[in-house]
Parts: structure tokens; sequence; C-alpha cells
């Protein structure tokens, strides 16, 4: 059985108070109303990571994940947070590559496999962004153009290892632009690469790894996405900010 996961991207968003108050109701609302197995990851901005650690400890089916680390070990690379650091603060997952991290920071999907590495090596299981463009979408063959994401920053793994990543589809087109993929659209992608994963590693890891859907996702779009035969969860920036429509995408998983 796959893990069925929703993961609350913050961004740079919430200032240290905000980020316990919203972080104690979403506790609090998944005790009271969430069923079932989901894990529920927060990524808040790094800077809050250890205190809200303290307000999950009771709640086994939440962690924390950064929204980023480093590619290199340790050393004078000022303002980067190592994967070995977060590895000491207790974190289980890391972002990594998102889009605004490939578009703003110029991340290929090289370094990408290296911040893949250094995560899985120091014990944290990286959540894998990947995601065409509108113009990739209209004008490209936008599958391949996925796939070779894939290709490029996880199929130097293991099979083991793959099975400590969780890959997030996250059309760029939908990301904060209050378009959804369709749960058509969305699951023709997540089909498609976990066929493609199928073909490297076998059918049987393909079929354990947790694909999740990320971009402007809702409670009100949630359901049909989550209800689709290869979606596993979704990864959520905007509507991650607020407990009441968080809660409800984590009960819609
Ligand atoms: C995509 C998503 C979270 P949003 O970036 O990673 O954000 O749900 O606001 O589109």
């Amino acid at each position: 059985m796959r893990k069925k996961i929703v993961a609350g991207n913050w961004k740079m968003n919430k200032l240290a108070d905000e980020a316990v108050a919203l972080t104690s109701e979403l506790v609090n609302m998944a005790n009271d109303e969430v069923k079932g197995d989901v894990k529920v990851i927060l990524c808040p901005p790094a800077i809050y990571l250890t205190t809200l650690k303290k307000y999950i400890e009771e709640s086994p089916n939440f962690a924390l994940a950064a929204q980023n680390c480093s590619d290199k070990v340790s050393g004078a690379f000022t303002g980067e947070i190592s994967a070995a650091m977060l590895q000491s603060i207790g974190i289980e997952y890391v972002l990594v590559g998102h889009s605004e991290r490939r578009q703003y920071f110029n991340e290929s999907n090289e370094l990408l496999a290296a911040k893949v590495n250094i995560a899985l090596e120091y014990g944290i299981s990286p959540i894998f962004c990947c995601g065409e463009s509108l113009d990739q979408r209209q004008n490209e063959d936008y599958i391949g153009f996925v796939k070779n994401q894939i290709t490029e920053s996880l199929f130097h793994l293991s099979a083991e290892q793959l099975l400590s990543v969780v890959i997030a589809y996250e059309p760029i087109w939908a990301i904060g632009t209050g378009l959804t993929a369709s749960a058509e659209q969305a699951q023709e992608m997540h089909a498609a690469l976990r066929a493609h994963i199928a073909t490297k590693y076998g059918t049987e890891t393909a079929e354990e790894i947790s694909i999740l859907y990320g971009g402007s996702v809702t409670a009100a779009s949630a359901d049909e996405l989550f209800a689709s035969p290869d979606i596993d969860g979704g990864l959520v920036g905007g509507a991650s900010l607020k407990s009441r429509e968080f809660t409800n995408i984590i009960k819609a998983r």
C-alpha cells in the first residue's frame, strides 16, 4: 500500500507566532477530525522547524520538511542549510526542486540529483518536485519533459533509495495561479511517471512510490484529484496557510 500524504508548503509566509498558531490548530483539528492513515507534512520556513517540532511531537502522523537544503556537506556557504543540520534536529523530509527554486535559483536537474543524494545520505526523504511550464504543455512533449526531470535527478538511485523519495508533480502553470490541473490531466501525468519508473525499477517499485499532485489544490478540488488512482495526495501551497481549509484537504486524501 502506498503512503497517502498531504504536505503543506508554506513558502516564505508566516511570522513566528502565526507559525505556532497554525501548527497547533492543525494538530488539534487533525486529532479530532482526521480518521485513517495519512501522513501530514508541514514545510514551514526553516527558521521555525525546531520550535514547531515540539508542537507535533504527540502526533505521529505529522512530520516536518525543510523547503530546501544545500548540496554541500558543510563549510563556507553563507546562508545555506545542510542535510546534516536538518538531521541533527530530527527533520524527516526536505522539498527538492520546487519550481520556484528551479526558476529563481537556477536549480538544474544535475544539482537536484546532488541534493537528493545528500538528503538520503543523512536519512532525510526528499520530496522531489517536477512539472512543466504552460509553454511546454502547449508546444512540446510535456510528458517527456517531466519524465526527463525524473530520469536526470532520480534514476541513478537504487530501488531501495528511490522508495525513500516522494514525488510531487506540480505543473508550473497551476502553481499559485488558481488554475488547477483537472483530475484527468493530473492522472495522465501521474500514470505516465509511474510507468516511466516501472521501466527502470519494475512495476513493484513503481507501485510503491507515492506521487503527490501540487498546484492550486483547494478543499474544493482535492476530493476529485485524490480519488484518481495514481494520485497519492497533495503538495499544497496557498491553501495550507489556513487551518480549516488545509484540514479539509487532509480529510479528502
Ligand atoms: C505549488 C503549490 C505548493 P499552490 O507551488 O507547492 O502551491 O498550492 O499555492 O499553487
